[in-house]
């Protein structure tokens, strides 16, 4: 079984309906999707591609996990976020059926093995010193509040950072960027490379390793226990040409984390996506 690591769709449904066209032609009936989530929002079709991920899952062939955007998404649904000029999840909010439902029930974080290398796959960033076992104990607390109802999923998603440590967990999983010498983080960009979460992450020496998204100004990001996997599909034309970028390790590859690794898809944007009004509005 090949599995397959997908960066952020963001509503990119031509691109998801070539990467996962090629995945047949390849691989036949033996992958599986791993999405870093950001399913949808600000592309043009974000129902298509959680219909076409849901039907996968369903067929044992996809997993995904939460990203900030499918939490906006929530939010939006929860009436409290009113939407914004690059918001295109319009379409899942008036589909009707279960989407809400179906989509607070993604977990937070996945975790496998890979190889000889245990890993997590999660949106944007885990947190320096935390285990492969501690990151996935927060999460299996946040995805069980999520999942006990839509009130609960709602409380969870409007409370501070400051009140409610599975807020903050479940914030600075989703939108994490950077970590300061003091500990605290930020979506923020960091200013020096050192400052970036990844680079603290690393510096506290992991036990596993991570793939995950979110971060498409940094683009793809290949290091020993790493694989940043974001490179913006959703801004092609507005940022040049864009892809949506797939890895795929091998279970045979007893470190399948090390680099070089030359194990990557590059699926081309099929269009530009975005207004130059709606990118003004991302930022
Ligand atoms: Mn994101």
């Amino acid at each position: 079984m090949q599995r397959i690591f997908v960066g952020d769709v963001q509503g990119c449904a031509d691109e998801l309906d070539d990467l996962v066209a090629r995945a047949q032609a390849e691989h036949g009936g033996e992958f599986e999707l791993w999405l870093v989530g950001d399913l949808v929002n600000r592309g043009p079709a974000s129902l298509r591609v959680l219909q076409r991920v849901r039907a996968l899952e369903d067929e044992g062939r996809a997993r995904t996990v939460l990203g900030n955007h499918e939490l906006a998404l929530l939010r939006a649904a929860a009436g409290t976020r009113r939407l914004r000029v690059s918001d295109t999840f319009r379409d899942v909010l008036e589909a009707g059926g279960d989407w809400i439902d179906w989509v607070r029930r993604r977990p937070l974080v996945a975790t496998g093995r890979a190889g000889g290398q245990r890993f997590a796959m999660l949106h944007a960033a885990s947190a320096p010193g935390w285990s492969l076992d501690e990151l996935a104990e927060r999460a299996r607390r946040i995805e069980a509040r999520m999942a006990a109802s839509r009130e609960e999923a709602f409380r969870l998603l409007g409370a501070r950072r400051h009140d409610d440590a599975d807020a903050d967990a479940l914030a600075r999983i989703t939108t994490c960027r950077s970590v300061d010498a003091r500990g605290r983080w930020s979506s923020r960009p960091p200013k020096l490379a050192h400052d970036a979460w990844h680079a603290r992450w690393l510096s506290h020496a992991p036990d596993h390793g991570l793939v995950y998204g979110h971060w498409a100004v940094q683009g793809l990001h290949v290091q020993p226990l790493l694989r940043g996997l974001d490179t913006g599909c959703v801004y092609h034309g507005a940022w040049g040409d864009r892809f949506l970028t797939a890895w795929l390790p091998s279970d045979d590859d007893v470190r399948p984390f090390d680099v070089p690794d030359e194990r990557f898809w590059h699926v081309p944007a099929r269009a530009r996506h975005l207004s130059d009004e709606m990118l003004a509005d991302c930022s």
